[in-house]
C-alpha cells in the first residue's frame, strides 16, 4: 500500500511507521490521519508483524500537531467529522492486537502527543519536547487529550498542561509518567528498535489479550474489568503458545 504522507517500512518481525511531512514538522492534515488508521489496520492484517514503531521524519518533530493551515474557515459542525476521524484512527491503534511504541524523537505537540498516547508507550530522545499548546491557539486538545494525558499522569498534572499550554522535557515527561525511557536522540531508534524486538518475540496471542484487556478494561467499573481479564486471561487456552510456553516451563 502506497502513502502519501507516511513511510511504513517492514523490517520482520516489526514495522515501523513514519509521518513524513518535515517540511511542516509532520503536522497531521485529515489525508495523514486517514492514511494513519489504513497503515494501522493494514499491518494490524499483516501476520509477519509482531510489533509497530510509530515516529516522525526528519531531527526535529516527531509530530508538531494537527495541520494548523487546515483550521481557518471551519465551523464548529465541520470539525465534528475532523475530531472523530482523529479519535477513530487512535481507538484503531488502541484496539489492535499488536503493541505500537511510540519513538519520540522531537516536537511531540498537540495532535502529536495525543497520538503519542494512543501508542502502548512512549519512548523519547532527551531532545524531544511534550505539550499540549491548543490553548495558545484558542482551542483544546480534540484526539483525546483531555481524557488519555489524565488517565496517564493524573487529572491535577494533565489539567497544568492542558490549561497552560506550555512545553515540556522529555526528561519531565519521564518524572510525570507520560515518557516511559529516555534516550540520548542519536540512540532512540536502535534502542526502541531493540525493545521491540523483544516483544515481537513474546507469545503474540498472549501480548494480544494483554492488551486487549488492558485498555477494554481500564474505563470500566473493577467488577467489568475483571470480567474482561477473565474471558482474556481463559482466551490464553484456545491458543497453541500456552501449551508451548507451559511446556517449555
Ligand atoms: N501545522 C502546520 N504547520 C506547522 C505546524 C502545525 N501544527 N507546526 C509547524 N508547522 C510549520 C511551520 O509553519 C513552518 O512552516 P514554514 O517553514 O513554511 O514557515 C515549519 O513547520 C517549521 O516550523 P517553525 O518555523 O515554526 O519551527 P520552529 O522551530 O521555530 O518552532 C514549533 C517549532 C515550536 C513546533 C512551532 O512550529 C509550533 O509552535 N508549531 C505549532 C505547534 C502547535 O500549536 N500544535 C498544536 C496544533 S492544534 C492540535 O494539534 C489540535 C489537535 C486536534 C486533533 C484533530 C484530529 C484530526
Amino acid at each position: 500500500m502506497e502513502f502519501k504522507n507516511l513511510t511504513v517500512e517492514i523490517e520482520k518481525p516489526i514495522a515501523i511507521v513514519t509521518v513524513n511531512r518535515p517540511k511542516v514538522l509532520n503536522a497531521l492534515n485529515l489525508e495523514t490521519v486517514s492514511e494513519l488508521g489504513a497503515a494501522f489496520s493494514m499491518l494490524e492484517a499483516n501476520a509477519d508483524v509482531r510489533a509497530i514503531i510509530m515516529t516522525g521524519s526528519g531531527e526535529k518533530a516527531f509530530v508538531a500537531g494537527a495541520d494548523i493551515t487546515e483550521f481557518r474557515g471551519k465551523t464548529a459542525p465541520e470539525m465534528i467529522p475532523f475530531a472523530k476521524k482523529g479519535h477513530d484512527v487512535a481507538r484503531i491503534m488502541e484496539s489492535m492486537g499488536k503493541p505500537i511504541i511510540a519513538a519520540v524523537n522531537g516536537y511531540a505537540l498537540g495532535g502529536g502527543c495525543e497520538m503519542s498516547m494512543a501508542c502502548d508507550m512512549r519512548f523519547a530522545a532527551d531532545t524531544a519536547k511534550f505539550g499540549q499548546p491548543e490553548i495558545l491557539l484558542g482551542l483544546i486538545p480534540g484526539m483525546g487529550g483531555t481524557q488519555r494525558l489524565a488517565r496517564l499522569v493524573g487529572p491535577g498534572i494533565a489539567r497544568e498542561l492542558v490549561y497552560g499550554g506550555e512545553q515540556i522535557t522529555a526528561q519531565r515527561a519521564y518524572e510525570i509518567g507520560l515518557v516511559n525511557r529516555v534516550y540520548p536522540a542519536a540512540q532512540l531508534m536502535e534502542e526502541t528498535k531493540k525493545f521491540a524486538l523483544k516483544l515481537a518475540a513474546k507469545p503474540s496471542h498472549a501480548l494480544k489479550m494483554a492488551k486487549l484487556a488492558m485498555n477494554y478494561g481500564y474505563d470500566l467499573s473493577l467488577d467489568n474489568a475483571l470480567m474482561v481479564e477473565t474471558q482474556c486471561f481463559a482466551q490464553c487456552w484456545s491458543h497453541p503458545d500456552l501449551e508451548e510456553g507451559v511446556s517449555a516451563f
